[in-house]
């Protein structure tokens, strides 16, 4: 016993003078609260803290990938992961935004071309805040007005003669598109109907893990594309899997970003081409099921979600510190206000504004926006910046929830100049041989590095230049184009000229991967995306050049016989496919080389706002939504 050994302490029965007890006493009292204080900085994974520490909301837990879609890499279930869960609260308040309801809607021909129902719109929008009234999204359905809405676009969402343009070779180019596209949708339905991507070497599905037991990833994806081509057999397969099998029940724990950016996004695009009330029923179920990821001492969403009635969320395994990732809970913003907007049912606009009020009361180190924070404490847990996977998509939903709000939101106008402004003196660099590219920040030290997701990076600057302070607007369009043209370059200094993963700008290179494991290209769409956006800033006719070259490309190395596949390493020529046919091939690609080689008319950006999936989002007309004077500017297809 160590007390015998102690001086003054006598061997029989602890004989301990009443100071000596005191002492020890205090001592054991000290050691007792050090032990638990230290449970707290205990990694997540670790049992004795889960056991002694609550299952709620004081739990960090571990790493994700925002925006980095190869995080389904690392996406293995929770459990698998030690990562450890935090129990959502059973019940949300919810506050209802009731209108009176209106006729509802029939999906009538008439409505898809925009007919104009008569209805009740006379009375003021009231909100209801008490706690007796507890209501469901789904009881407000019925108070969204399809034809009020349609009346208040300003151009057909199909342009004229569905956007096709006047230029033959342009025309052609188009075809070319759809066909891919009718090949991809094809190819997925004989191989892998229902499953959320196709496999197309081994010509089976894929399901994974990103969408908690959701399925049909591709056919959600796929929608709106098909719609905008005039695919309409398609779409109405689609359309009514969509109807008769798309099951929300599902309990699997799914990505909180990709369910909202590919689900809610493509299922709110649906409803707001079509006006299929159906559309409008399962997005507002399904967002319904997103809200318990917001049950976090900040409100910062954790990066995983139990889609059953569990309410538990968690974060990513590999997120450092239990955190959650900047392009994560940063790229909710557009569909959130949607679902709010459908539903009547202001919880969801409310969630995402807190999270706006917490990025704003964090200090922000030389002004950026780093890409883990703690949903917890609501501080960052790492500096590390970047305009690429992790950070991308926070930024770009900045400005598009600007552009979306009809250019009211000005919180998110300042929000993002000064997020461009500190990426700017940061992270902005030029090569030597003259190339503009975005470096990652890492606690101040520069990497050298852009990957292909940056590449999103030069339509979201250009599509914000207007609205910048009038002396910088056409720096800020020059500043896009250039991004741009790295980007291009990326993709002229391979082979297949098609783009790697990530290119660097260091060791002598300029644009293209120095690693090995930086090669591949899986059908991503970023590079192209800025294409299509620089092609309706400027008309510059080299973005549909370089679109035609992609189309080429895709054409030449990804093309299989059963469908799209992405490649091993865009450096070689004899192809090794990863058999992957992504889902985002469907909704972003294939839509963006087609808007790129159609009139400024489909999908006019006066209108519409994409998604970070390219889901279509109509820009909310408040004056025209809530004028009671029924619309008589109703446009027609
Ligand atoms: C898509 O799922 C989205 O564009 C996301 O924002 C980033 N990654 C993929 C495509 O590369």
């Amino acid at each position: 016993m160590v007390f015998r050994k102690l001086p003054g302490v006598s061997a029989s029965g602890m004989g301990l003078r009443l100071s000596q007890k005191f002492v020890f006493l205090l001592f054991l009292s000290g050691l007792v609260t050090l032990c638990f204080g230290a449970l707290f900085f205990l990694p997540d994974s670790v049992r004795l803290k889960r056991i002694f520490l609550s299952k709620t909301e004081t739990q960090p837990v571990t790493v994700g990938s925002g925006s980095e879609n190869d995080a389904r890499e690392h996406l293995k279930r929770p459990k698998e992961q030690g990562m450890t869960p935090a129990k959502g609260e059973s019940s949300t308040k919810l506050k209802s935004l009731i209108r009176k309801p209106s006729v509802s809607h029939e999906a009538t021909e008439e409505r898809l071309a925009g007919g104009k129902a008569q209805e009740d719109l006379t009375l003021p929008r009231l909100i209801t805040e008490s706690a007796s009234v507890k209501a469901s999204s789904s009881d407000n359905l019925d108070t969204f007005s399809y034809s009020k809405f349609k009346g208040c676009l300003l151009k057909p969402p199909l342009g004229r003669d569905g956007g096709q343009t006047s230029d033959p070779t342009t025309n052609e180019r188009r075809e070319k598109v759809k066909e891919m596209m009718k090949f991809s949708w094809d190819n997925y339905k004989r191989y892998a109907w229902g499953k959320n991507e196709l496999r197309p070497l081994t010509k089976n599905g894929h399901i994974g893990n990103m969408f908690g037991g959701l399925r049909g990833a591709s056919i959600i994806d796929s929608l709106d594309t098909l719609y905008i081509m005039g695919l309409m057999e398609e779409y109405n397969d689609a359309k009514e899997w969509v109807q008769t099998s798309l099951d929300l029940n599902s309990n699997g724990e799914a990505s909180l970003f990709e369910v909202n950016i590919r689900y809610v996004g493509g299922l709110l695009s649906a409803y707001y081409l079509t006006g299929e009330e159906f559309y409008k029923k399962k997005v507002v179920e399904l967002g319904e099921k997103l809200l318990p990821a917001f049950n976090t001492p900040t409100g910062i969403p954790r990066g995983v979600i139990n889609l059953g009635s569990s309410g538990t969320s968690w974060s990513w395994g590999w997120a450092s510190a239990g955190s959650s990732i900047l392009a994560e809970f940063g790229t909710l913003h557009l569909e959130f206000v949607h679902l709010s907007e459908l539903s009547r049912n202001p919880i969801y606009t409310e969630k995402v504004m807190n999270i706006r009020k917490v990025l704003n009361k964090i200090e922000k180190p030389h002004g950026l926006y780093p890409n883990f924070l703690s949903p917890v404490s609501g501080n960052w847990v790492q500096h590390h910046v970047s305009i690429g996977g992790l950070g991308d998509s926070f930024y770009e939903y900045l400005i598009k929830s600007y552009l979306m709000s009809d250019k009211s939101d000005d919180d998110a106008k300042k929000m993002y100049y000064g997020a461009l402004e500190a990426i700017e003196a940061n992270l902005v660099q030029k090569s030597p041989g003259g190339l503009t590219y975005m470096a990652e920040w890492r606690g101040g030290i520069l990497d050298h590095k852009m990957g292909h997701l940056a590449c999103f990076s030069g339509g979201m600057i250009g599509i914000g230049a207007d609205d910048g302070e009038p002396e910088k607007r056409q720096h800020y369009l020059d500043l896009a184009a250039e991004i741009t043209h790295t980007c291009h370059e990326s993709y002229t200094r391979s082979a297949t000229k098609l783009g790697p993963e990530a290119f660097r700008f260091d060791s002598g290179g300029e644009a293209t991967a120095t690693r090995l494991n930086d090669r591949y290209y899986i059908l991503r769409p970023e590079v192209i995306e800025s294409y299509m956006y620089m092609w309706r800033l400027t008309h510059d006719p080299k973005y549909r050049e370089w679109g035609w070259e992609a189309v080429q490309a895709l054409e030449q190395h990804c093309r299989v016989e059963s469908g799209f596949s992405g490649i091993r390493d865009v450096y070689t020529l004899t192809a090794s496919h990863d058999n992957m046919q992504q889902s985002f091939f469907l909704s972003e690609t294939l839509k963006y080389l087609y808007l790129l080689f159609s009139d400024d008319d489909l999908l006019s950006l006066e209108d519409w706002v994409f998604n970070t999936e390219a889901h279509p989002l109509p820009i909310i007309r408040r004056s025209c939504l809530e004028d009671p004077a029924p619309q008589d500017k109703t446009v027609s297809e």
